[in-house]
Formats: structure tokens, C-alpha cells, sequence
């Protein structure tokens, strides 16, 4: 078999560049090591960036993204019963906009498959040959037969734990990693929203998120150890320590319910370098991770399709390699900034097990430097809507 682009893995990065692609008449195949139903049964971010709204858009597949999500002009940051809310929309003019990973995903395969696009689920054993070279081949097994894609490009998005970054020779890959010593546990519950806006909750008790799907669909989180399993948090355990950690005026409003999922995910900042190995390019979790503080995941990995995206189409349409040449230094500069937000957030908010009377002062003093002052709202606003492609 053969194509232009053989991308691996069918996630959101994987499939909005498969759509895009075939939008401007590029061929492609995707490569899922899973089914469906599992990608679609992943909970992950809530949060899209005008960038990837735009990108979803010029893949023809945001009708119901824009006839269901919500747009969020601001958001509230609480320390104790204390609130103040950042105005995204003063500072920078636009908002973000609430829509599941779930939906994006779905809305795609869905696209995909409206067009007949070729994905094929349930692949083992996924290798790329000769990447390195002007005739990159990818194999892989699917129903027990071992199967080979020639092509011109291959696209990396299979996440973290992916075959990808791994194709790269550890003397051309430089690593950087940060392991957080805490994790989030995260519930959905059939509850409407505790209030209009996310709530970021710092508190004495560690971190807490109230986020949302939609009017009856809730998102919540709280900061719990690593050691911990979902299976120590009963509904009314998780409850009751989210309402410790938000403000009294919306820990009497909270409407519990019992959770329909929960899960552990540890926190995590990493980034590899190059992301373009000769005909190989890495895009979104391959690449890099960020903690979900600041809501960066998915939207990092957006930033990378369209890179990845404009230089392909620059080089299919006008002969032109100036774009997939500049692919790496496009994307990692803005990822770089990315993880700083991020990073500077899960600092601002959590709790970490270490800290002294001194470095508590320091959080408290940032935390109320920030709700004094415009500009340093405007920098979190113009971070948390995205700085631009
Ligand atoms: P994904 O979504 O991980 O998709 C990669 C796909 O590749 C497949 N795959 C393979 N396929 C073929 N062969 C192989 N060898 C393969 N290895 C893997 C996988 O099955 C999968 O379908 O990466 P992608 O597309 O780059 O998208 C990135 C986003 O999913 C990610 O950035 C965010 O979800 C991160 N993230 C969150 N981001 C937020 O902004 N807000 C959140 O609340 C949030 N929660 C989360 C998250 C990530 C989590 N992970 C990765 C554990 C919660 C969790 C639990
Ligand atoms: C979510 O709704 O899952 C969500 C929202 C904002 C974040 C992280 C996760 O920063």
C-alpha cells in the first residue's frame, strides 16, 4: 500500500491532521492501536483555544461545536474563601471555549468516516523504517497479518507512551522532564456546574478544579497523592474534600451526585527536541506534556497540526520545504512558553509536600500580586487564550 502522510495514532492530533489534509485532496491513513469506542471513552481536557477552534473550523467539522459549546470569557482563581475573577475578554479581546476532548474526537472520527478516510484500528506492532531518508515505510500487524506503508511523511501523534519519539536516535533526541509529586483526581458527574466560570482553587488542603462539560455535565478535581488510587475516593469523600477547597459561598451551591467516571492522572511537564527527525515529525503528547493546570494539552497539540499542516500543504502545493524545514523551531517555541504557563500555574496553586513557612509566603504573595494587579491578569489571560500561532 501507499500514501502521502501515514499517521500514527487516531487522537485529537492525529485525526484533525488526517481531516485537514484530506481536506486540500493529501492522502493519508491512519494507524490506532485501540478501538473507537476506547479513544471516544477517554475523559481528558474541556478547554479549546480560539487556535484549535479556528483549525476545527477550517476542517469543516465544528457544526456542533459551535451550536453546543460554551464561550468562557474569564475565569475565577480562589485561595481559601477568597475569589477574584480575570476577565479574558478585557485583557485580550477574545475567550476560550468549553467543548470536551470527547466531542472534538468524535466529531472527527465521525467526519473521517463520512469521507471514507482510512483508519485502521487495532494495530500491533507499529515500526517506522527509514524516516531518516527520502522513502520512509511504516509496518504493522492488524489481525494477525504484518502489513507495509510506503509514503512521503509520517506524522508521530501517538501520544505519550507512543512508537514515535522512540524512532528517534537517542543521540539526536534531548529530553526534559519534570515529575510533579502530586496528581489529580478527577470526577464527571451528572450535576450542573457550580458556577458560571472554571473555578482554579488554591487552599490549605492542596489544588481543586470546578470545570464542566455542559449544562448538566460537571468536571471536577482535586490535588491527591501519588499513591492514591480512585478506588480510596468514595463519591462522598471526593465531595466532601472539594468543598474544603473551594469557597464557602459555592461549596453551599454544589450539587453532588454520583460520579459516571473517575480517574488519577499524575502531573507531568516534558518536552523532546528536535520534534522533525528527517521525514519523521512528532506532534502533540509524542512530543511534550504539560500539567493541566492552565488547560495547555490539548491546545499545544493543535499548535503543532497547524505547523505541521501549513508546511505540508506548502510543500505538496507549491514544491516548498520551507515550512516542514521550520516545523520543529515553530512548534517547540511556542510549546517552550506553553509549558511555562503551566508550569508557572501548577506552582501558583498547588500544594507541595516540601514547602516551608518561607515558600507559602512567596505563593500567597504571587497569588495576591496577581488579583491586584491588571497586567499580571493580562499575562495569565493572554496565556490561558493562547498566544498566537
Ligand atoms: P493522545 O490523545 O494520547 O492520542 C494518541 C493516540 O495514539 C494511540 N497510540 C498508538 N497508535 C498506534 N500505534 C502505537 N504504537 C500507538 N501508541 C499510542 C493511542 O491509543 C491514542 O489514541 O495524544 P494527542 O492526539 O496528541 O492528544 C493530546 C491530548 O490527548 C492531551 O494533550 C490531553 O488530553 C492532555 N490531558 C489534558 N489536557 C488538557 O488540556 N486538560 C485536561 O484536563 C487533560 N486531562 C490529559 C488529561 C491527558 C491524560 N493522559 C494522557 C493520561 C487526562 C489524562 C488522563
Ligand atoms: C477540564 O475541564 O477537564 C479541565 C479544564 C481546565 C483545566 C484542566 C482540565 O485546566
Amino acid at each position: 500500500m501507499r500514501t502521502q502522510v501515514v499517521i500514527i495514532g487516531g487522537g485529537p492530533s492525529g485525526l484533525l491532521l488526517s481531516q485537514l489534509l484530506h481536506k486540500q485532496g493529501i492522502d493519508t491513513v491512519v494507524l490506532e492501536r485501540k478501538t473507537r469506542d476506547y479513544v471516544l471513552g477517554r475523559i481528558r481536557a474541556g478547554i479549546l483555544e480560539v487556535g484549535f477552534v479556528d483549525l476545527m473550523r477550517q476542517a469543516g467539522v465544528s457544526e456542533r461545536m459551535d451550536a453546543e459549546s460554551f464561550v468562557h470569557d474569564g475565569t475565577v482563581i480562589s485561595y481559601g474563601d477568597e475569589q477574584f475573577e480575570i476577565n479574558f475578554k478585557e485583557h485580550t479581546g477574545t475567550s476560550v471555549v468549553v467543548y470536551g476532548q470527547t466531542e472534538v474526537t468524535r466529531d472527527l472520527y465521525d467526519a473521517r468516516e463520512a469521507m471514507d478516510g482510512k483508519i485502521v484500528f487495532n494495530t500491533e506492532n507499529v515500526q517506522i523504517h527509514d524516516a531518516d531518508s527520502d522513502a520512509p515505510y511504516v509496518t504493522y500487524t492488524v489481525d494477525g497479518t504484518e502489513q507495509r506503508i510506503d509514503c512521503d511523511f509520517v506524522a508521530g501523534c501517538d501520544g505519550f507512551h507512543g512508537v514515535s519519539r522512540q524512532t528517534i536516535p537517542l543521540t539526536v533526541r534531548k529530553e526534559y522532564e519534570k515529575l510533579y509529586p502530586f496528581g489529580w483526581l478527577g470526577i464527571l458527574s451528572e450535576t450542573p456546574p457550580v458556577h458560571e466560570e472554571l473555578i482554579y482553587a488554591a487552599s490549605d488542603r492542596g489544588f481543586a478544579l470546578c470545570s464542566m462539560r455542559n449544562d448538566n455535565l460537571s468536571r471536577y478535581y482535586i490535588q491527591c497523592s501519588l499513591s492514591d488510587s480512585p478506588d480510596d475516593w468514595t463519591d462522598e469523600a471526593f465531595w466532601q474534600e472539594l468543598k474544603r477547597r473551594i469557597p464557602a459561598e459555592h461549596a453551599e451551591n454544589l450539587i453532588t451526585g454520583p460520579s459516571i467516571e473517575k480517574s488519577i492522572a499524575p502531573l507531568r511537564s516534558f518536552v523532546t527536541e528536535p520534534m522533525r527527525w528527517g521525514r519523521l515529525f512528532l506532534c502533540g503528547d509524542a512530543a511534550h506534556i504539560v500539567p493541566p493546570t492552565g488547560a495547555k494539552g490539548l491546545n499545544t497539540a493543535a499548535s503543532d497540526i497547524h505547523y505541521l499542516y501549513t508546511g505540508l500543504l506548502q510543500f505538496y502545493q507549491d514544491g516548498d520545504s520551507e515550512g516542514i524545514d521550520s516545523y520543529s523551531e515553530k512548534a517547540l517555541a511556542r510549546i517552550w512558553k506553553a509549558e511555562r504557563f503551566s508550569w508557572w500555574m501548577t506552582n501558583l496553586l498547588h500544594r507541595f509536600p516540601d514547602q516551608s513557612p518561607f515558600d507559602l509566603k512567596m505563593q500567597a504573595a504571587d497569588i495576591a500580586f496577581l488579583r491586584d494587579n491588571h497586567t499580571a491578569q493580562s499575562v495569565l489571560a493572554q496565556n490561558y487564550v493562547g498566544l498566537p500561532y
